[in-house]
């Protein structure tokens, strides 16, 4: 057998990591015969109901648990991680400003971050689930200047897995058929889900997807998905969430499949006109346990005011934190 991995996972007694932990338990991540050291980070009040998850975890019996540790200090959290799943964040309270969530945030993401910088593992791999996602991965990512920058994610993958959901449903074909959907920008309204490139068992998408189509419905319908959840659900997507972030991390460990693609949201390099250093969702495949950003694709003038819009949101959200002195 290999040698174990070290996971850490924050706000681990919530209801997203209540469907990640098992999933990630089970081997959804580095495969049924890595044995996982799992490192469970929350903030003091909910150690307690974390140590609850961690019984429910202990009495799965999965083989490749080989321990669960409860913290609610990042140094001892991220200890020797090569994987931190950072979920947990400040939600926004009644009468909070855009600013104030910024802050409260800020500040658990430096401080996470500059735990990560000193005590994870030379290969860690982080992914930032806790909203602002983008943003929130961009001030971890900049207190943590001895980690390549590109080890730092943020989850887009739920945005990808919405879209194509939607876009089965619209062409009646199998979601597993369809393939090269990507989401620019932002997780949040301004995200653009693409169709440009969209593929069907191999082949372009043609027919189907009219502009006023994907104007009109689509692209708002996957934006809004979350809303809609929420409304519909009365609690906000957790399984869907938990699901989108175990395949992030399995495909970025194990390799995207040969031709194919999805959606991560890593810094920018500037690629596609996107703005250097911010956290973008951008067209990406694995290999080697390396994220690489697909290249040679063409932008249209339908694309460009779109991924422009939602980049410059990004943008706004950078500033915000820098003026804020949280960065
Ligand atoms: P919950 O409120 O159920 O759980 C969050 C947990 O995080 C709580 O147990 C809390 O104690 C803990 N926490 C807060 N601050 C912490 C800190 N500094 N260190 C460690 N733990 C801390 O929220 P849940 O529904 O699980 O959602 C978690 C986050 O995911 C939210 O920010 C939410 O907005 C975000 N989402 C992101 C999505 C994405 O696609 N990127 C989609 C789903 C979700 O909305």
């Amino acid at each position: 057998t290999s040698a174990p991995v070290t996971v850490t996972v924050t706000g681990a007694a919530g209801q997203i990591a209540y469907a990640l932990l098992f999933r990630l338990a089970a081997g959804g991540v580095y495969g049924k015969d890595v044995p996982i050291r799992l490192r469970l980070l929350e903030v003091t009040a909910a150690t307690g109901a974390a140590e609850g998850v961690a019984m429910e975890l202990e009495d799965c019996a999965f083989p490749a648990l080989a321990s669960i540790d409860i913290t609610d200090d990042p140094a001892v959290g991220f200890d020797g991680a090569s994987a931190a799943i950072l979920v947990g964040a400040r939600p926004r309270g009644a009468g909070m400003e855009r600013a104030d969530l910024l802050t409260a945030n800020g500040a658990i993401f430096r401080g996470q971050g500059r735990a990560i910088n000193n005590h994870a593992a030379d290969d860690v791999r982080v992914l930032v689930v806790g909203n602002p996602a983008n943003t929130n991965a961009y001030i971890a990512q900049r207190h943590a200047p001895d980690v390549p920058a590109e080890r730092f994610t943020a989850l887009m993958r739920l945005d990808h897995n919405r879209a194509l959901s939607q876009l089965a449903t619209r062409l009646g074909a199998p979601v597993g058929e369809l393939d090269r959907v990507v989401v620019w920008g932002n997780h949040s309204a301004t995200q653009f889900p693409d169709v440009s490139y969209l593929t069907r068992g191999g082949v372009p998408v043609t027919e189907g997807l009219d502009q006023q189509w994907l104007t009109d419905e689509f692209i708002p319908r996957v934006a809004k998905r979350g809303s809609e959840i929420i409304e519909v659900r009365g609690s906000s997507s957790a399984a869907s969430a938990a699901g989108a972030s175990i395949v992030h991390m399995r495909d970025w460990v194990r390799g995207t499949p040969d031709n194919s693609w999805t959606t991560v949201a890593l810094p920018s390099k500037g690629e596609y006109g996107t703005v250097p250093g911010v956290v973008t969702g951008l067209p990406c495949r694995s290999d080697g346990g390396e994220w690489e950003v697909v290249e040679g694709l063409e932008i249209d003038e339908f694309q460009r005011p779109r991924i422009d819009a939602s980049v410059a949101e990004l943008v706004d959200e950078r500033d915000q934190v820098h003026a804020l002195g949280l960065v």
